[in-house]
């Protein structure tokens, strides 16, 4: 066995254990330092708070949406959709550059005007020998908690640009969606080239995506084509594209930017919680499971720490001080147990990660989440904060190594539980 099927199988047994939860061997390994109560009265708790748990993919439709315009342009009556490019047998993609004197030169600019506008034919053509699949969390950056994890199928928009035949004086990529023609309405985006023309560190492609889940993406997802960015929040990945422009200028021209957000912060690892007692009688374990978005710097642990009121260290901000209990993160979804909605239940083939079966090659995964759970043991009567966060692959502890608000959410979460 290699060191990666060795910890996959043991991460099976751990989850099995969850949920056979009858042994005192599998309720030892689910109790904490603390725990008081006897294993055979506490693992069915934490197995009822495990079962309860969202699918780790969410289904297209039920992705909180934060898109901007007015009208939403998803809202709009089909004939209208099928004015505007709205719908797979209407949508055309423009690339081009801009004009000043040092622009991009473009051999072969796509454009309407001229008929070389790509339709949605011709990204399925390229798509037959470049499509791509890869797990994200969608989240975005000024709200913090994601809106949905998908499996995001899409062409490199790499491929595209280079059926343009640029030249030169190419810095960066600027584009933007339909935004009912209005110039105010407009939501943009731009990269740097050289992360659209080649993937760093093993990430997946930039991509114009048509696909989530296995589904064509519908108009609320951002269909019938969007640009996702795996590594980036949401405000990068521009829905209902229309334009790409091709262009010198070095500066982001993110509409984000207008928020003082830092636009070039790739997600980050943190942990929130899902379930846990507001209230627990006194002495009794207490169950918690939650979540962690794993960013750029992977995932290696999630700890929980219970503190009475007001008890927390003095100048420790991070609560870097007191000893955490570490969580348990559980295995991946079973083959057939994702969710999402995916056509068969099963993960689409090749979708990066991914083994020929559909089970994932590591986990955690990045740029996707884990989910975790612990059970506490019980407390004596009080009022008591519980705390949860992240260590990543580093072994940097959340809310390092990028602290601040505007660069994305990575606060220690904080929730009240009350003991009598
Ligand atoms: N055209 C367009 N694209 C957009 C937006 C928008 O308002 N208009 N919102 C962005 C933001 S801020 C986020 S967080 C994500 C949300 O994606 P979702 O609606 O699929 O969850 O879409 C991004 N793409
Ligand atoms: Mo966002």
């Amino acid at each position: 066995m290699t060191p990666l099927d060795t910890f996959l199988s043991e991460h099976g047994r751990l989850t099995r254990r969850f949920f056979l939860s009858a042994g005192v061997a599998g309720a030892a390994l689910l109790a904490t330092r603390t725990q008081s109560a006897r294993a055979g009265d506490v693992a069915p708790e934490l197995t009822e708070a495990i079962g309860k748990l969202e699918s780790f993919l969410t289904p297209p439709d039920k992705f909180r949406d934060v898109s901007r315009g007015k009208p939403l342009p998803h809202s709009l009556p089909p004939e209208k959709m099928t004015e505007v490019g709205l719908t797979r047998e209407t949508w055309k993609l423009e690339v081009t550059s801009d004009t000043d004197k040092s622009a991009t030169r473009l051999k072969k600019p796509m454009t309407k005007a001229d008929g070389t506008a790509l339709d949605f034919n011709g990204l399925m053509q390229i798509a037959e020998t470049h499509a791509v699949r890869f797990a994200k969390v969608m989240t975005c950056l000024n709200i913090g908690c994601p809106l949905g994890t998908g499996i995001w199928e899409g062409v490199p928009l790499r491929e595209i640009i280079w059926r343009t035949q640029p030249v030169e004086n190419l810095r960066r990529v600027f584009y933007y969606g339909y935004h009912n023609d209005d110039a105010g309405q407009m939501f943009r985006s731009s990269l740097p080239i050289g992360r659209v023309f080649e993937d760093p560190y093993d990430l997946p492609p930039v991509i114009l995506c048509y696909k989530l889940n296995g589904q064509f993406l519908s108009p609320e997802r951002g269909g019938p084509v969007r640009v996702v960015v795996p590594e980036a929040y949401g405000f990068k990945s521009i829905k209902w594209l229309s334009h790409i422009v091709l262009t010198n200028l070095a500066y982001a021209n993110d509409t984000y930017i207008d928020g003082n957000n830092d636009v070039d912060s790739p997600l980050k690892t943190w942990a929130a919680t899902l379930s846990f007692p507001k209230e627990v009688a006194a002495n009794q374990p207490i169950p918690v499971t939650g979540y962690a978005q794993v960013g750029i710097s992977g995932l290696n642990k999630v700890q929980v720490w219970i503190c009475q009121k007001g008890k927390e260290p003095e100048n420790d901000p991070n609560f870097t001080t007191p000893t955490w209990t570490d969580a348990t993160i559980l295995d991946a979804p079973k083959p057939g147990s994702w969710g999402g909605e995916l056509p068969d239940g099963k993960i689409p083939p090749s979708t990066l990660g991914f083994d020929a079966e559909g089970r994932p090659k590591t986990w955690p995964m990045r740029l996707s989440k884990a989910h975790w759970a612990v059970l506490l043991g019980g407390l004596p009567a009080g009022e008591y904060t519980l705390r949860s966060r992240t260590i990543d692959e580093k072994g940097q502890a959340q809310p390092m190594p990028r602290p601040f608000r505007k660069s994305g959410h990575a606060a220690i979460e904080q929730v009240s539980l009350v003991v009598k």
